[in-house]
């Protein structure tokens, strides 16, 4: 593709699409020429790298995922082909700005937060480093609701990403498959003495599969997402109802099957105990499997080479059922008997865990899952049956340890152990939550059969966190160091040749400011709030959640506030707080936190008595969009959340590979974020882990003790409630007890001090300007530990031995 021709090529494209001359068309109608131009583009390789994975009889790796946060693709994509240079001076020679086109995009928020995005940056790898892995998902109608703030408080639009279709997604209607529910099993022995199994008056839905080519760097892969959509199966069933004529009834059943793929889930870290989850959870799956098996079929193997060829990875519980459906078709489609088809289920999947916190693990009513899937039911009773008869086996007599290990018991269905069972390969997301997991939650089964067990910590696709949003430090990087780090992140860490260059380092505090002048204008132009570029930009965006304590840095801004009511010449480094993430509709003290945070910048950002030393900014709608703004843009990244129950962070990361400084708590990733950079490049405050785990033992602490004998607690508190913020006296009551008479569950006014402690630090190091471009330094020097790149060779490698397969080009 060299610029002549892709400028002939692109303006024939856009006239044949539209109908149009270049000046008469708009700039989605420009925008749809150069992604349908990139589809033709990338279409022979798709189809070779399919080919050739075929021909070869590669194992292919399926990573199902319930959530897929791929944000936008055109630009990523135009990065990864390499062809990114010649599109935008084309484009400019015929007086398109490349720049407005991507804004075109919309974002695919198809994930709530961390898990879905882990999932997206998994593929980008998977096919920069020529693997044979795919994705499985939902294809939801409507994605992450959209974000807006109205006189402070959050308020949900629905996610309308498909409007105007969606360039990067192919519907196959030919490998449309059908997916059953309801219904009821009858057996029958036939005359070989075994017994069959027929799902009968089930109601069948189509799953219809949309492939989204997900490309390697600049390496001709083009591996694929394969997303599901629910649609009618039989048009006969609605069209008896039309012909009864009662059209109400078949316009609402057909929505009822729609139903299960048009809207993602809304909660993060919280199981969603509904039916129609439970949908959702097995459509994908079931729909998954049986492509998978027709392909599989296709090159006419052995069955009992399903595992040597396939791996089945589930991104936490919500694919678990992948365990008792491969167990259906195997045993009643592919006729197989119980032991060898749980040999080859067993020996398929791979499970990662994702969260320790009680309250969010899945598990379903027994029968609420038997009237539903009656017959993957049956699968489940059997495995249980199966797995507590070889337990009784090891221990016998030890009835409350099997009870605590059963797959069914006290009349549900525990997700996590089912998948645990029915997996071969357990893995926790960073090395303190694979500790956790092994020494508390799965405490038992590890003991059982510890080899099951490993680590694999999270990370970050480089490409779309760096390249992508940050060209300015990528140039900066490629100038220093060639451009090998791109193929081996490791590599960058001959950065740390440059830690006492104060040339360079003056070069990457410039970048720093030219991010922090793109930030600052977008921050004027939405919220009208004016902020100070040399300010220290602090920013924690992340889900709102308790645990993830955003409310002990909104209690810090309270005390600093107030501090410097009581003295404006406070000797202090302006600060600039900026927040973003969204709260689960439904969880009252998240929006409540987004209320306050809100109300606070309200009063804080039009306080002239501060001489602009404090500003606060909320900003609408996070998203992979905004995050590939705001990372490059940061100083410092907030990573507090109470020691144990962040599994790993994924943000840490990508604020680090951008050059800021975590101000955090030995919690998930930021204890091997420390382990990188040492001591003195990370300012750490907060209990360990240990000792929030030996305080859950006992009961927790007692708050009020800190609330008494600390009075900056005691005011910042009491400010929650008696007035002082200018809303209706009691709106903050909830947070307040919270706090107080619900004893603090996440250490919040327990770790104040010594985040309070560790803020001061920190803006002491600020003002050392040498000791703080090092420390940004030695960040980015470090990050290449964090690529996901290095986290899925390790999966490839140790979970699925999969091997390397290069499309030649
Ligand atoms: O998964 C991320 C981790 O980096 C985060 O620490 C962890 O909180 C996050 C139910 C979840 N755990 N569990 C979920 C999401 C949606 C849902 O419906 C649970 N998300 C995480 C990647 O490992």
């Amino acid at each position: 593709m060299d610029k002549e021709g892709f400028k002939e090529a692109y303006s024939k494209k856009l006239q044949a699409l539209h109908g149009k001359s270049l000046e008469e068309s708009s700039i989605h109608d420009q925008y749809i020429a150069l992604g349908s131009l990139l589809r033709d583009y990338i279409s022979p390789n798709w189809i070779k790298t399919n080919q050739q994975y075929k021909a070869n009889g590669d194992k292919q790796i399926y990573y199902f995922s319930i959530e897929f946060l791929l944000g936008k693709l055109l630009d990523m994509n135009l990065l990864n082909l390499g062809v990114k240079e010649v599109c935008q001076t084309g484009l400019a020679e015929l007086g398109i700005d490349l720049s407005v086109l991507l804004q075109e995009e919309p974002d695919a928020g198809l994930g709530n937060g961390g898990l879905g995005r882990l999932a997206a940056c998994f593929l980008d790898s998977m096919a920069a480093l020529s693997l044979p892995g795919h994705g499985c998902g939902i294809r939801y109608t409507y994605g992450l609701f959209e974000q807006k703030i109205v006189k402070n408080y959050q308020v949900e639009l629905p996610d309308n990403w498909l409007k105007d279709g969606y360039i990067w997604e192919y519907r196959r209607t030919n490998k449309a498959v059908e997916v059953a529910f309801g219904g009821h099993v009858r057996s029958v022995v036939k005359a070989d003495g075994r017994t069959y199994y027929f799902h009968e008056n089930a109601e069948v839905i189509l799953a219809v599969p949309y492939d989204i080519p997900m490309i390697g760097y600049q390496n001709n892969t083009v591996n694929t997402l394969r997303l599901w959509s629910a649609e009618l199966a039989h048009n006969d069933c609605y069209f008896a109802f039309r012909n009864r004529n009662d059209f109400l009834k078949a316009i609402e059943y057909k929505n009822s099957v729609e139903r299960i793929s048009k809207y993602l889930y809304p909660d993060d870290t919280h199981p969603e105990g509904r039916l129609l989850r439970l949908k959702q959870e097995y459509f994908f799956v079931s729909a998954g499997l049986q492509s998978i098996l027709k392909r599989f079929k296709s090159a006419n193997h052995r069955i009992q080479l399903f595992p040597d060829k396939i791996g089945v990875h589930i991104n936490d519980t919500h694919p678990a059922l992948a365990v008792p459906e491969l167990m259906r078709i195997l045993i009643d489609e592919e006729n197989l008997g119980w032991d060898e088809a749980w040999q080859i289920t067993t020996k398929t999947i791979s499970y990662t865990n994702h969260t320790v916190l009680p309250e969010a693990l899945e598990t379903w009513p027994v029968e609420m899952f038997q009237n539903l899937l009656p017959r993957i039911y049956m699968m489940i009773e059997e495995i249980n049956q199966r797995f507590c008869k070889e337990l009784w086996e090891r221990y016998p007599g030890q009835w409350g340890r099997i009870r605590d290990m059963a797959v069914i018991a006290d009349g549900v269905i525990h997700m996590a152990r089912l998948a645990v069972v029915g997996s071969h390969s357990v893995n926790g997301v960073a090395k303190l939550h694979s500790e956790i997991l092994q020494q508390y939650l799965m405490h038992n089964f590890y003991q059982y059969d510890p080899a099951k067990f490993h680590n694999k910590t999270n990370g970050i696709t480089h490409r779309r966190w760096l390249l992508k949003a940050n060209p300015l430090l990528t140039d900066l990087i490629n100038n220093a160091i060639g451009t090998h780090w791109i193929a081996d992140p490791k590599e960058l860490l001959l950065l740390r040749k440059y830690s006492q260059d104060t040339v360079f380092k003056e070069q990457l505090a410039n970048i720093k400011l030219k991010n922090k002048i793109k930030l600052v204008d977008h921050i004027y132009s939405h919220y009208g709030i004016s902020v100070n570029l040399h300010s220290i930009f602090d920013i924690q965006i992340k889900r709102i959640h308790a645990y993830k304590r955003q409310i002990l840095n909104v209690l810090h801004i309270m005390h600093l506030y107030n501090e410097l009511k009581l003295n404006p010449q406070l000797d202090m480094v302006p600060r600039t707080f900026i927040f973003a993430g969204k709260a689960a509709p439904g969880y009252y003290i998240a929006k409540q936190t987004v209320k306050l945070i809100n109300i606070l910048g309200s009063v804080i950002n039009h306080d002239k008595t501060i001489q602009d030393k404090l500003k606060v900014v909320f900003m609408e709608n996070y998203s992979v969009s905004l995050g590939e703004m705001l990372f490059p843009a940061a100083d410092v990244s907030e990573q507090i959340s109470t020691a144990s129950k962040e599994a790993s962070g994924t943000g840490n990361m990508k604020f680090m590979m951008n050059g800021a400084v975590t101000i955090g708590t030995l919690d998930g990733a930021n204890i091997e974020i420390k382990e990188a950079v040492g001591p003195e490049n990370i300012i750490i405050f907060g209990l360990t882990a240990q000792q929030a785990l030996d305080y859950y033992k006992h009961g927790g602490y007692n708050a009020w003790d800190v609330y008494n004998e600390d009075m900056r607690v005691k005011k910042v508190i009491e400010q929650l409630v008696n007035g002082y913020l200018p809303d209706e006296k009691e709106e903050f009551r909830p947070l307040y007890d919270y706090l107080l008479r619900n004893n603090d569950e996440f250490f919040v006014l327990k770790d104040f001090a010594s985040y309070a402690d560790a803020h001061r630090r920190l803006d002491d190091t600020f003002r050392q300007r040498q000791h703080w471009q090092s420390m940004c330094l030695e960040n980015i020097a470090h990050s290449g530990l964090f690529s996901s790149d290095k986290t899925i060779r390790e999966y490839a490698a140790e979970t699925w031995h999969l091997g390397e397969s290069t499309i030649r080009g």
